[in-house]
C-alpha cells in the first residue's frame, strides 16, 4: 500500500494483503504459540509468537502507517506500552517531566514503579506552563498526554517538543483521546507516540492493547528488544480484532465528533451544569492551539454539576451516573457505546485526593465518552438523569 494514500485507505488496507495461502481477504487469526523449522534457525520469519506473529506484524505495520511513523510495536496494555518505552529510553538518575494531568494509572505506573528505580518525575500543566522552567537542562523524557484525561486540556506538541529538543529531551506524546485520524504527534515534532488501543483504535470495547510507534530504527530494535526479553505481547485473537476495529476508525471518530459537539453545546447552557470541559466547544482555553494541530477532536467531554438539593456536587455526580441508562457506568473510553464516569471514584482514584485537586479533578467531575447511538437518546438519556 502506498503511505501517502488517505487515512481511510490505509486503515482499511495497510499492512494488509490477501492472505497468499488461501486468498482470504482478511489477515487470518494465527493463533500459534511456535512454527516448524525445516533445519535449525531455518524458518520463514516466525519461530516462536513471544517475538512475532503472523497476525500481530500487519497490525503494526497498518499503525505505523496511519502515525505516519516508520515502525510500531504492539503491547498487552497501554500501560505495557508506556512501561517498555519508558524502561527503554530512561535509567537511573534520569530526569522525565510528565503532565500534571495523565490518566491516572499512567501517574501510579511513574510514581509507584518506575520511580522506585531511581527515576526522578517532576509535573507541569503543559498548556499553561512556562517550558523553559518546566523542562530543565538534563531533562531525559517529556511525557506529554494531550488532549488529557479528564480534563481534556491541550498542549501545543510542536512548542513542547522544541524546548524538549533545545535540552536534549525525547519527547512521547500519549495520543489515545485524539488517535491519529486528528492528530499525528511525530510530524509535530515528536520522538513516539503511544496509545491506549484499548480505547478508540479498537472502538468495540473488547481488547486490551497497546502500542508505540517511532521513526529512530536503533530505539526500536531496542524496544522490540524488551518486548521479547521481557513478553508484554498482545494475543493474535486481539490483534485481528484491533485490526477489524481500524478500518472504521475514521468513520467512528466523525459521528463520536459530531455527537460530542451536540453534547458538549447542550451541556454548556443546562441549569444544572457548573463547567464543561472539552476542546469540541470555542470557549475552552486552548481551543486555538487545538484548531492549530488537530483536524477534530472525538466525542470525550468532562463536566461538574452544581451543588443543589442539600447534595454536594460529588453526592449528586454519584446519583447522576447511577441514573443514566444509555451511558454505562464504567471504566475505559473510546467504544461505540457511550460510558460515563467519576474519575475522583474511579480512573484517577489512584492518584492521592490532595493532589487530584491541586490538578484540578474536582470530586464531583463527571467524564462521559460519546458513543455512537442516535445523539437524541444520548441527550434524553442525560436529561432524565438530571431529574432522577
Ligand atoms: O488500560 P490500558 O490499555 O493499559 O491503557 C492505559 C491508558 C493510557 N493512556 C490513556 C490516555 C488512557 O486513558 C489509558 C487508560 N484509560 C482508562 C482506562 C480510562 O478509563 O481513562
Amino acid at each position: 500500500m502506498d503511505t501517502k494514500a488517505g487515512f481511510d485507505t490505509l486503515a482499511v488496507h495497510a499492512g494488509q494483503t490477501p492472505d497468499p495461502a488461501t486468498g482470504a481477504v482478511m489477515v487470518p487469526i494465527y493463533q500459534v504459540s511456535t512454527y516448524a523449522q525445516d533445519g535449525v534457525g531455518n524458518h520463514k520469519g516466525y519461530d516462536y509468537s513471544r517475538s512475532d506473529n503472523p497476525t500481530r506484524t500487519p497490525l503494526q505495520h497498518c499503525l505505523a502507517a496511519l502515525e505516519g511513523a516508520n515502525h510500531a510495536l504492539v503491547y498487552a496494555s497501554g500501560l505495557a506500552a508506556t512501561d517498555n518505552l519508558v524502561r527503554t529510553i530512561v535509567r537511573p538518575g534520569d530526569h522525565v517531566v510528565c503532565g500534571d494531568d495523565v490518566y491516572g494509572g499512567s501517574y501510579r505506573l511513574f510514581d509507584k514503579v518506575i520511580r522506585h528505580w531511581g527515576v526522578t518525575f517532576s509535573y507541569a500543566d503543559f498548556s499553561t506552563c512556562d517550558l523553559e522552567k518546566a523542562i530543565p537542562e538534563g531533562t531525559r523524557l517529556v511525557w506529554l498526554e494531550t488532549p488529557t484525561n479528564p480534563l481534556l486540556k491541550v498542549s501545543d506538541i510542536a512548542a513542547v517538543c522544541a524546548r524538549a529538543k533545545a535540552v536534549g529531551a525525547l519527547v512521547a506524546v500519549d495520543n489515545t483521546f485524539a488517535t491519529p485520524y486528528f492528530q499525528r504527534p511525530l510530524a509535530l515534532g515528536a520522538d513516539f507516540v503511544v496509545h491506549s488501543m484499548t480505547k478508540y483504535l479498537n472502538g468495540h470495547s473488547d481488547v486490551v492493547m497497546g502500542m508505540v510507534a517511532l521513526n529512530d530504527t536503533a530505539t526500536y530494535d531496542k524496544l522490540k528488544f524488551l518486548q521479547n526479553a521481557a513478553g508484554a505481547v498482545p494475543g493474535p485473537m486481539d490483534c485481528f480484532l484491533v485490526l477489524r476495529g481500524l478500518k472504521t476508525l475514521g468513520v467512528r471518530m466523525d459521528r463520536h465528533q459530531q455527537s460530542g459537539k451536540v453534547i458538549a453545546q447542550w451541556l454548556s447552557t443546562h441549569p444544572d451544569v457548573a463547567r464543561v470541559y472539552t476542546p469540541l466547544l470555542p470557549s475552552h482555553p486552548n481551543y486555538a492551539v487545538a484548531q492549530r494541530q488537530m483536524s477534530g477532536f472525538g466525542g470525550m467531554i468532562s463536566f461538574e454539576l452544581k451543588a443543589g438539593n442539600g447534595l454536594s456536587s460529588l453526592e449528586r455526580a454519584r446519583r447522576f451516573v447511577a441514573a443514566t441508562k444509555v451511558f454505562t457506568l464504567a471504566e475505559s473510553l473510546g467504544g461505540v457505546e457511550s460510558l460515563i464516569e467519576v474519575p475522583a471514584l474511579m480512573t484517577h482514584a489512584s492518584i492521592e485526593p490532595a493532589k487530584r485537586r491541586e490538578i484540578g479533578i474536582e470530586d464531583g467531575l463527571i467524564r462521559l465518552s460519546v458513543g455512537i447511538e442516535n445523539v437524541e437518546d444520548l441527550v434524553a438519556d442525560l436529561e432524565a438523569a438530571f431529574r432522577a
